[in-house]
């Protein structure tokens, strides 16, 4: 058995953002305009009026400032309010593997490794472009990668769930070396019109590179101690998109197949099953959570992290123990805990342990612990 080592991550992050204030001002005027229209029912009591928004509540609720976005001006056009995304032909790379080549790439340069070094490629993120041919293989192609490659959807987690499959594949010899993509286009599967959750997501995408331990370079590099994955089903987080909405009798409304969620009970679920996740992990591989010296994080709410981590350590942690990225980022499904460990790594030293913990819809959650070398 080889032992697996993360040689190198990647991310890229769209260049558009739109911060709480200019989301906020949209989606209240879109309430006025809609209440207006409706204001004769809204009056009869037959239609509910539309509530505003407000930036004190996301930031207070969530954390959360600002998000990157591949298309800020459809979500702010009051008449389209989600990306304008130019459809593509078929021989064009699609964006999501656009946004994921890029991160591979950076992935790949840190690792001083070349495409031609990967035999694996896992694409592993909450939302696909479309069901075949997988992204992976769109990816594989065009990056220039050997072997094989397929996509995987654990929602939130699938990172954690992507890098486990790719350590598998490592330690056993299936692959030489396994990249585990996680392109992120959140805004185009959130209701733009829903209060309750119209802040929380943005896009990004991330990739990290596995290898044996034999052949990883002198980069910065972290042996994967452990994966361990759980999931229960739940829900409180879903989305009804899929294959057979247009053979629906009745047709779903259309923001049935948007995400939607109890935000309240998945934080109250939630934090129990990743707190615990992350102890009974640690425990297994004798390490004291005292010790550890990262938890990159799933990047959903700011005081839920705050807990998962208290509950944790047994203590209040400070941001270097868990580092935020969801103020500028919101919630990127499966790329936050990457961007949260691509971003906060360099100043682990030898022997310094960290988790990688990534949590949401299924429930799933997965814990990755890892020892910088
Ligand atoms: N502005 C002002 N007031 C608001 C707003 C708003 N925008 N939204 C809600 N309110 C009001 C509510 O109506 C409520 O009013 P009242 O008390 O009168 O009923 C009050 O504010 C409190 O609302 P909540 O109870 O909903 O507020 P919370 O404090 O619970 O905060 C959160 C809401 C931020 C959503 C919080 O519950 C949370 O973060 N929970 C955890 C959620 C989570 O982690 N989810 C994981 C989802 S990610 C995942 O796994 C799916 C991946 C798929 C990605 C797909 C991409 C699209």
């Amino acid at each position: 058995m080889k032992t697996p080592v993360i040689t190198g991550s990647g991310l890229y992050t769209p260049p558009q953002s739109i911060s709480n204030e200019d989301l906020v001002a949209c989606y209240n005027q879109y309430v006025e305009r809609y209440n207006g229209e409706h204001a004769a029912e809204i009056e009869a009591g037959q239609v509910q009026a539309l509530a505003p928004s407000s930036v004190e509540f996301i930031y207070k609720a969530s954390g959360i400032r600002s998000r990157h976005v591949v298309d800020r001006e459809g979500v702010l056009d009051l008449d389209f309010m989600r990306p304008r995304i130019e459809m593509r032909g078929e021989d064009q790379p699609s964006l999501m593997c656009e946004m994921g080549m890029a991160a591979s790439r950076q992935a790949l340069e840190r690792a001083g490794r070349t495409p031609a070094d990967v035999d694996l490629v896992i694409v592993a993120c909450s939302n696909m472009q479309r069901p075949y041919p997988a992204i992976a293989v769109e990816i594989q192609h065009y990056l220039g990668c050997g072997g094989f490659a397929y996509d995987m959807n654990v929602a939130c987690a699938s990172a954690a769930f992507g890098i486990q499959a790719g350590v598998d594949a490592v330690r056993a010899g299936s692959a030489r070396a396994a990249l585990v993509v996680s392109p992120e286009i959140c805004s185009g599967h959130l209701n733009w019109r829903n209060r309750d959750c119209h802040f929380i997501f943005g896009d990004a995408a991330t990739a990290v590179l596995i290898e044996p331990s034999d052949r990883a370079g002198s980069g910065t590099r972290f042996e994967v101690l452990g994966t361990r994955m759980q999931t229960q089903f739940s829900n409180n987080i879903r989305n009804n998109f899929g294959f057979l909405n247009a053979c629906e009798v009745p047709q779903r409304a259309w923001d049935d197949v948007l995400f939607h969620q109890e935000g309240r009970k998945v934080f109250k679920e939630v934090v129990p099953l990743a707190s615990e996740l992350m102890l009974g992990h640690l425990d297994s591989l004798g390490v004291s959570p005292q010790s550890v010296r990262r938890f990159w994080l799933h990047q959903a709410n700011l005081n839920m992290n705050q807990l998962i981590a208290r509950k944790v350590l047994g203590r209040d942690p400070d941001v270097t123990e868990a580092p935020v990225i969801l103020d500028e980022y919101a919630n990127t499904s499966s790329a936050g805990s990457v961007i949260a460990f691509h971003k906060y790594h360099d100043d682990l030293q030898p022997g310094d342990v960290g988790v990688l913990c990534a949590f949401g819809a299924g429930y799933s959650a997965g814990s990755v612990v890892i020892k910088r070398i």
